[in-house]
C-alpha cells in the first residue's frame, strides 16, 4: 500500500481532521529543521522552513511512495532541486518512516547518510543527489520521459527555489519538457522572494528579490508550462494546487508557491540572512517556542532546581 493518495485521486478532497493532521506535520517537521540545524552548527534554515508545507503534503498525501521499499520501481519520483533545504526534505522523510527521527540528530556529520546536501548513494528513498543549483530539473525531467519510455504511470516532482530559476539550465530543463509534453512532470517553485544575498537595492534589508510581481509566471508560461499559483503555507490551497496538477493536457506544470522564508519563526521571516546563519542560545530558545515547542526553563529560573 502506498498509504497516500496518488495521481488520479483528489487530494484537497479531505475533511478538517486531515488538513489540521497535515498542518501539524509541517509544524513538527520545522521543529526537526531548528532542532537539527541547531545540533550541527551549520546548514540552511530560511529555505527548509517556506518549504516544510509543501512537504508535508507531498510526503503525506500527494506522493505515491513506500517508504519501506524506496526503490520501487512505479513510486513517484521527488527531486529537491533547491538541495540546500535537505534538512526539510530529511525531516519529511523521518516523519514519514523511512529512517528513525533520532537519525536527524546526525545531520551534516561527515559520515551521516544525511549530508548538507542530499546524496543519494548514501540515503535510500532519495531519488537525486542535488546541491548545484539548477540542476534536479533537468533530473527530474528525465525521469519523466523515462517513465513514459516505459510505459510507467510515474510523475515526477521536483522542487526548485526562486533564486535558482536564475540558473540557466533550469530553462534548457523547460523548454525540452514542454518539447516533449510531459505533463507527468510537476515542479514547484518555492517562491519565497528571497534567495541568498540578492543585489543591492531597496528591497528587505536592502536587498532585492529574485523575480518581480508575475515575472515567474510570465516566464513559464513563455516556456509552455501550464502554471498554477498557489499560497505555499495554506495546507487547502496547497492540495487544491496539486489537484490542478494531476488533470494532465500534455503541458508540463508549476505550482508557483507564494511562500515566507524563514515561515514559523518570528525572527527568521522575511530576513534573507536567515537563509544559512547558526543560532544564539537565546534565538534557539525563542524559536522552539515560535514553534510550539518551548524548551523547559533552566534551572534556577523557575525551572527543576
Ligand atoms: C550553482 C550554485 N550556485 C550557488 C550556490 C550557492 N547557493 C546555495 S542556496 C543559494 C540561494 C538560493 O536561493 P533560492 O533558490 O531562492 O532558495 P531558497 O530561497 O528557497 O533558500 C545559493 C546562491 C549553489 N548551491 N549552486
Ligand atoms: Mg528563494
Amino acid at each position: 500500500m502506498s498509504g497516500t493518495a496518488g495521481a488520479g485521486s483528489s487530494f484537497a478532497a479531505v475533511d478538517a481532521a486531515e488538513i489540521a493532521r497535515l498542518e501539524e506535520i509541517a509544524r513538527r517537521i520545522r521543529v526537526e529543521v531548528v532542532k537539527a540545524v541547531n545540533h550541527a552548527k551549520g546548514g540552511h534554515l530560511g529555505g527548509p522552513l517556506s518549504a516544510a508545507d509543501m512537504l508535508a503534503a507531498l510526503y503525506f498525501r500527494v506522493l505515491r511512495i513506500r517508504p519501506d521499499e524506496p526503490r520501487w520501481p512505479d513510486r513517484d519520483r521527488f527531486v529537491l532541486s533547491k538541495g540546500h533545504s535537505s534538512i526539510g526534505l530529511y525531516a519529511a522523510m523521518a516523519l514519514r518512516g523511512y529512517f528513525p527521527v533520532e537519525e536527524l540528530a546526525t545531520f551534516d556529520a561527515a559520515h551521516s547518510r544525511l549530508q548538507g546536501h542530499p546524496d543519494m548513494t548514501r540515503l535510500p528513498g532519495l531519488d537525486m543527489s542535488t546541491g548545484s543549483l539548477g540542476m534536479g530539473i533537468s533530473a527530474a525531467m528525465g525521469m519523466a520521459l523515462g517513465a513514459r519510455l516505459t510505459g510507467r504511470d510515474v510523475r515526477a516532482f521536483v522542487m526548485l527555489g526562486d533564486g535558482e530559476c536564475q540558473e540557466g539550465e533550469v530553462w534548457e530543463a523547460a523548454f525540452a519538457a514542454a518539447r516533449y509534453g510531459l505533463d507527468n512532470l510537476v515542479a514547484i517553485v518555492d517562491h519565497n522572494k528571497l534567495q541568498q544575498f540578492g543585489w543591492r537595492g531597496d528591497g528587505p534589508d536592502g536587498r532585492v528579490p529574485p523575480e518581480a510581481p508575475g515575472e515567474l509566471v510570465a516566464k513559464w508560461t513563455a516556456f509552455g508550462w501550464r502554471v498554477i499559483e498557489a499560497d505555499g503555507h495554506d495546507m487547502r490551497d496547497i492540495l487544491r494546487a496539486f489537484d490542478e496538477a494531476a488533470a494532465g493536457d500534455g503541458r508540463p506544470v508549476v505550482i508557483i508557491a507564494h511562500t515566507v522564508k524563514g515561515k514559523g519563526v518570528s525572527f527568521m521571516e522575511n530576513r534573507y540572512y536567515w537563509h544559512t546563519r547558526i543560532l544564539q542560545p537565546d534565538e534557539f530558545a525563542t524559536a522552539m517556542a515560535d514553534l510550539g515547542e518551548p524548551l523547559p526553563l533552566p534551572a534556577g529560573k523557575g525551572g527543576p532546581r
